[in-house]
């Protein structure tokens, strides 16, 4: 298949090649990204992509599904096991999505919402004005604390009672401790609203039991599946059973025409190795060295947010340095160490320019790399952004990155390695 494609278009086969080479020589510390097993990339790349399949497993609108309504059918019994839910919806093609049928399941156009604002930790997704949810919905934003940096749960209530929204969104892209799902809903009942969980960034976490899990005690649950639950990049939904034919309708046809049913295999695959052993193991390792990262950059007098981390990822607060966010992780990119610049709550600069980077260990772990690697990537981290300007000592540090990302190789021969 390789060889076809390199002999089909050697184009588009070196722009792959030259892609996995950078994951490969470079530290991807990207919170939001994962690098998955050859399994799912082949699961991805198979002849379940030429199947059109629009409807359900046993209700299709085309013929021929047969094979593709049991792909399906395994990836959402596998999906149920790994959460604990009553009802799962595997056909969303990305996060975004997922969130958007959530919506149009729960409420209106024009009904009110609240949700985390993006600045304070919050995704796009949850309101921001010029995504279609802050355009179709009438949001009100609650954040973090500012001087703690932890959701300021009082703060939901009040608002909740003031809006009195139909719905009550949680999840958050960078919040690095954990959401207490369990208030939320209890604040949602309180207030006769709804409660959608968006538990993407932590999904992995969840799946073993090392975060909360939001699945009981909110009424619809989005996610993707390629952050720290490391499988192909797509959404999914779970939700109680009084929500099942909302959620699927409002997937099929309310957003999507036919799934992408390659897709729908790599989310199985990924989702047997989250039922397996090593999976939990894998999990704790991205703990434990984000653990080691936060306590590096708290020893070399670097601010994050909340002080710390319960999850895969620290915020880095750089207000009180001389540099922004995006010039701390132009000068980590060049050093070979990708992350990415992130507003932080009270943030004055610009999205484009921010006073934050975010960085994440789902990655490096699943490498190999453990806390002694950590502990050394995390002082030359430290190291860059203390003289972010100083082009030789970023040189020298991109020499050390290149070293390390060669002796745990992400690919080799093309096919994609995964340490536990
Ligand atoms: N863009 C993703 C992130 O980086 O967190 C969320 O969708």
């Amino acid at each position: 298949m390789k060889d076809e494609l390199k002999s089909q278009d050697p184009d588009v086969a070196n722009l792959i090649e030259a892609e996995m080479a950078r994951q490969n020589c470079e530290l991807q510390m990207i919170a939001s990204e994962n690098s998955c097993s050859e399994a799912v990339l082949q699961a991805m790349g198979s002849a379940l992509n030429n199947k059109y399949a629009e409807g359900y497993p046993g209700k299709r609108y085309y013929f021929g599904c047969s094979v593709i309504d049991d792909v399906e059918t395994l990836a959402i019994n596998r999906l149920k096991e790994v959460f604990g839910s009553d009802h799962a919806n595997v056909q969303p093609h990305s996060g975004s999505s997922a969130n958007m049928a959530a919506y149009f399941a729960l409420c209106n156009a024009g009904d009110k919402i609240i949700g985390m604002s993006l600045s304070d930790g919050g995704h796009l997704t949850h309101g921001l004005a010029v995504n279609f949810s802050g355009i179709l919905y009438d949001f009100s934003a609650y954040g973090v604390n500012p001087d703690t940096g932890y959701i300021d749960y009082d703060q939901i209530r009040d608002l909740a009672l003031e809006v009195k929204p139909k719905v009550i969104v949680t999840g958050a892209s960078a919040y690095p401790r954990k959401i207490d799902f369990e208030a939320v809903g209890n604040i949602a009942k309180e207030v006769g609203a709804s409660h959608m969980a968006d538990m993407a960034h932590y999904a992995g976490l969840i799946a073993v039991g090392l975060y909360p899990s939001p699945v009981n005690f909110a009424d619809i649950v989005t996610s993707t599946a390629h952050k720290t639950l490391r499988g192909p990049r797509s959404g999914f939904i779970l939700c109680k059973e009084e929500y099942a034919k909302a959620v699927d309708k409002a997937v099929f046809p309310g957003l999507q025409g036919g799934p992408l049913e390659h897709v729908i295999a790599g989310k199985a695959v990924c989702f047997k190795e989250a039922l397996g052993d090593d999976f939990k193991k894998y999990q704790t390792a991205v703990l434990a060295n984000a653990q080691v990262l936060a306590e590096v950059l708290l020893e070399r007098g670097y601010n994050l947010v909340s002080g710390g981390t319960d999850c895969h990822l620290v915020l880095v607060d750089l207000r009180d340095k001389d540099v922004t966010g995006k010039a701390a992780a132009t000068a980590l990119e060049k050093a070979g160490i990708a992350v990415n610049h992130n507003t932080v709550p009270g943030e004055t600069r610009s999205p484009f320019v921010t006073s934050g980077i975010r960085i994440g260990t789902p990655s490096i772990t699943t490498r190999g790399m453990r806390e002694n690697e950590m502990r050394t990537i995390s002082s030359w981290i430290a190291d860059v952004l203390d003289d972010p300007t100083n082009a030789t000592r970023t040189a020298e540090i991109n020499n050390k990155v290149s070293e390390i990302c060669e002796a745990f190789p992400l690919y080799v021969d093309g096919k994609a390695l995964q340490a536990e």
